[in-house]
């Protein structure tokens, strides 16, 4: 049933306008994500590499969920506990709150023993949602997004998506 369900909510969100080719930068875009119980919305998501993006993270779910984007699941204790490469480590990236800056651990919620730059988004349930603007790497093809809160239990659910990046 899980999986008959994904497949009918899987519309692709394109970040922007169609950019521009040939070493043109891609135009800037923002695309707001949302989580709940236990899926994000859109699931899908395309980005072009160059392009500026404000990517925002909204918790309409009735428990704390998180953002984070990466490749292979890492597995702590049997329990899938977030990536082992993270597509926004080494990034140059800033995060806001309610129009103003916060820093990453802000926007992890503190006391995460994740180092500060993977790009994860906290929203605690009934919180503002986090912003995260940066520029899109040149790191081309699928990656995924999930949540990882309560041991690993809402990914296990299916909370995950995808993030496609292009040229
Ligand atoms: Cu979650």
């Amino acid at each position: 049933m899980r999986a008959f369900t994904t497949i009918l909510a899987a519309a692709a969100v394109v970040v922007g306008a169609c950019g521009g080719g040939g070493g043109v930068a891609a135009p800037s875009g923002s695309v707001t994500i949302t989580g709940s119980e236990y899926k994000f919305s859109p699931d899908t998501v395309r980005l072009k590499v160059g392009q500026e993006v404000r990517m925002t993270f909204r918790n309409d779910g009735a428990k704390d969920h998180e953002m984070m984007i990466g490749k292979g699941v890492k597995m702590t204790g049997g329990k899938p506990d977030g990536y082992q490469t993270w597509f926004m480590q080494g990034m140059q990236m800033r995060f806001e709150r309610d129009g103003k800056a916060i820093d990453a651990m802000a926007a992890m919620g503190g006391g995460m023993d994740e180092p500060s730059d993977i790009g994860m988004m906290l929203v605690d349930k009934g919180g503002s949602p986090v912003t995260l603007v940066f520029t899109v790497p040149d790191k081309v093809g699928e990656w995924e997004m999930g949540c990882f809160e309560d041991d690993g239990t809402h990914y296990d659910e299916g909370m995950k998506g995808k993030v496609i990046v292009e040229k």
